[in-house]
């Protein structure tokens, strides 16, 4: 995989090492490291500031299917960083949350399809940063879990609305008021991880199925996100008519003549993504 770019500071900040690492194959996925491995690749400000930027420019160069993991094997992300957030006052504790949701917001609406590769723990941040994207693939050796509580605080970059839609709120609860940590194949059994991988190949999993994904028509894939998001949101009934609309759209699209030109002609469609 080739690098494609490497975060610089704006002007006026602080010019540090770069903790978010974006490459890419030669099949046009990109794969996003955290690489923070003296914290377990914890969030602080500057991994949040770094994925949105990755996220923003990934997005605006037309590049639809992302892998998101962690450096090394013994974590994806340990959580937010608790140093960093040890002194906080209530506002600053608001305003970090709110900075975080920003950017996991971004990574779930993203206009394509993104897939956590969680290659060791996954804990509070860590487990909220994965559940946002579309996918997640476990390594055996991971470690998941909402142990906020254990710091006396409540997850707070979406693990309290977006781990009931996943797993239903009985569970979800359970797992936040207990805070215990749980393994790759409880995860796939909850509905949390799609399956569970050997050690060292998570990413190559993710990258298998992002590249399955790439061969399909990019504005379908996009057009199915969203019509699948929505269905998280609206009831049935809206869900329904949104889908409709949808489906129109697909027509006003070239994959969709091709596609379907490629199929009547007995060949493979060679897909544009308009
Ligand atoms: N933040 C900061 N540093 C961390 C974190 C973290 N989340 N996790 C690990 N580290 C650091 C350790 O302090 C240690 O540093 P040092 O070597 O300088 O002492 C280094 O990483 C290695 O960690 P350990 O020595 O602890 O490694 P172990 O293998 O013994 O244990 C664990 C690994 C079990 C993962 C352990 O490190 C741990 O329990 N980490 C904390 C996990 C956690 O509680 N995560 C949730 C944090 S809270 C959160 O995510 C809230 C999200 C919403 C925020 C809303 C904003 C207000």
């Amino acid at each position: 995989m080739a690098a494609v770019f490497t975060i610089t500071a704006r002007k006026g900040e602080l010019m540090t090492n770069p903790v978010v690492g974006v490459e890419r194959t030669a099949r046009g996925v990109a794969v996003i490291t955290i690489s923070r491995p003296e914290a377990l690749n914890a969030l602080n400000g500057q991994v949040i500031q770094e994925l949105g930027q990755a996220l923003h420019r990934l997005a605006a160069e037309g590049v639809r299917q992302v892998v998101l993991t962690g450096a090394g094997e013994k974590a994806f992300v340990a959580g937010a960083d608790i140093a960093a957030m040890a002194s906080f006052n209530r506002a600053e504790a608001t305003a970090f949350a709110r900075r975080g949701q920003r950017v996991l917001n971004q990574l779930s609406l993203y206009p394509g399809v993104t897939i956590a590769a969680v290659n060791g723990f996954a804990l509070g941040g860590g487990m909220e940063l994965a559940m946002a994207c579309d996918l997640i693939l476990a390594s055996e050796n991971a470690k998941f879990g909402q142990p906020e509580v254990n710091l006396g605080v409540i997850p707070g970059f979406g693990g309290t609305q977006r781990l009931s839609r996943l797993i239903g709120p009985q569970r979800a609860r359970e797992l936040i008021f207990t805070g215990r940590t749980f393994d790759a194949q409880e995860a796939v059994s909850l509905g949390l991880a799609l399956r569970a991988t050997p050690r060292g190949g998570v990413v190559d999993a993710a990258l298998e199925i992002a590249h399955t994904i790439a061969s399909k028509g990019p504005r379908a894939i996009e057009l199915a996100k969203l019509s699948c998001a929505n269905g998280e949101r609206f009831d049935l009934a809206i869900g329904l008519q949104e889908e409709a609309e949808f489906f129109g759209q697909c027509f006003e699209t070239s994959d969709q003549s091709e596609g379907m030109s490629a199929f009547l002609e007995k060949r493979s469609p060679m897909f544009a993504g308009k």
